[in-house]
């Protein structure tokens, strides 16, 4: 009675009108009958392709939805341990759609454990010291966009990295308990995540790290990510987490870890997956899978996450300029910024990291001279004293490793 009562009321859209919203829209318009005539739907301003990944913020940049890769826009990575919800996304299968916490089993097997052994979450959380770290975890093909001739694979820009805080025990604790054999070398990860084809006896992923990376105290099996379960799409329930290494060691959705008496050799530990020339190449250059070497720890980095690019300082304004810098197993000795094109360089103040393979605050103040167009440019030097180049390193087939300096552009007025 109410529903007739309000269609006397209004007049609604006509058919034709709806029909040319609906090819405007490219889409069904589900309930475009009760559009009132005088209303015009709002439409998709965006362009009609910003999906949603389950968990995760509407402000990740997505760069391939099948399977999911989205990255960070640099200026919201400024916090020191970056919210879950802004965590980066990098799936190379589909993620277990069903997760029953309560029957997730970690099993550690392999031709150099003494015996395979099964824990249950529950026994993991109960039987070993929990530890908590804020772990830098980098995409190794994070700055991929810059290559030249272009390497295929999603093309990242910067924001292919997050540094949160991780809980969970020390691998090595697992592995003590398990019991190693003298000719354990290495560990090989696989997870509950399934294949894009669909087949599901196929492994999306299986990479792994020399027993000695494994060992480390900062190696964990976390089951939260700041202080909270692990996103979907980061690994919940349950994740190996490897800090300063290209983040593909690091499994998610974990099930198993295999301890290897020989360098692993799951999907996309082999050919070009995750590797570099072992000698430098131009660009383009076809190189054998036998002049590859896998990469290890990732090189030094920085990014500028204050101000945004394009951002407007007015004349004579001094303004914070900040960001964070890492460098893989080893610690950021300095930072600098330059505002006159790599000319002269301001030291900044640096602060340690929260624990190792942490990433490092790092802010200075800066005024510009006079108005108009600067770029500032931000430049990380480990504790061996490598230096970010200011362009490419070196080209590699598969893009990898770009830790060129992060340049921004603003504008004083
Ligand atoms: N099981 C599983 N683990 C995985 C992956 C995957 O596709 N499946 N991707 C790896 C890669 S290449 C990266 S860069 C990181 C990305 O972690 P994130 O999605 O939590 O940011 O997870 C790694 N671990
Ligand atoms: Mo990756």
């Amino acid at each position: 009675m109410e529903n007739e009562k309000n269609s006397s009321r209004r007049s609604f859209i006509s058919k034709s009108a709806l029909a040319l919203f609906t090819a405007a829209i490219g889409s069904k318009i589900v309930f475009g009958e009760n559009l009132p005539a005088d209303l015009e739907p709002v439409g998709l301003e965006s362009g009609g392709d910003t999906k949603l990944i389950p968990g995760k913020s509407g402000k990740l940049k997505i760069l391939n939805d099948k399977p999911w890769n989205a990255e960070t826009p640099v200026h919201l990575l400024d916090p020191e341990v970056t919210p879950a919800n802004l965590m980066f996304v990098r799936n190379n299968g589909i993620p277990p759609v069903e997760v029953d916490v309560n029957n997730w089993t970690l099993e550690i097997s392999g031709e150099s454990v003494k015996q395979t052994k099964k824990y249950s979450l529950k026994e993991l959380m109960q039987k070993f010291k929990h530890y908590s770290y804020n772990l830098t975890l980098e995409c190794g093909g994070n700055g991929r966009s810059e290559f030249n001739p272009p390497a295929k694979g999603n093309q990242w820009g910067l924001g292919g990295v997050a540094c949160t805080k991780w809980t969970g025990v020390r691998l090595k604790d697992i592995l003590n308990d398990v019991g190693l054999k003298d000719d354990a070398v290495y560990i090989g990860y696989y997870g509950a995540d399934t294949h894009l084809s669909g087949d599901q006896s196929k492994v999306v992923i299986s990479r792994g790290v020399p027993i000695g990376k494994a060992m480390e105290d900062e190696t964990l099996i976390a089951w939260a990510m700041n202080d909270q379960p692990i996103p979907v799409m980061n690994g919940y329930p349950l994740r190996l987490v490897i800090g300063g290494w290209p983040a593909s060691v690091s499994g998610k959705w974990l099930t198993k870890i295999a301890v290897r008496n020989k360098i692993h050799d799951g999907p996309k530990m082999e050919g070009h997956s995750y590797r570099i020339p072992k000698y430098p190449v131009p660009p383009g250059t076809k190189v054998p899978d036998e002049g590859m070497k896998i990469i290890e720890s990732m090189p030094v980095k920085s990014i500028i996450t204050y101000p945004k690019k394009g951002a407007v300082v007015s004349k004579g304004q001094t303004f914070e300029v900040r960001g964070h810098a890492w460098a893989g197993d080893l610690a950021v000795k300095e930072m600098h910024v330059s505002i006159d094109f790599g000319v002269t360089w301001t030291k900044c103040e640096l602060m340690p990291p929260k624990n190792r393979l942490a990433w490092q605050r790092w802010k200075t103040n800066l005024q510009l001279p006079e108005i108009g167009y600067y770029e500032i440019w931000a430049r990380a030097t480990d504790e061996k004293g490598k230096a970010q180049p200011m362009v490419l390193p070196g080209w590699n087939p598969k893009g990898y490793l770009n830790n060129a300096s992060h340049r921004i552009g603003i504008i004083q007025r």
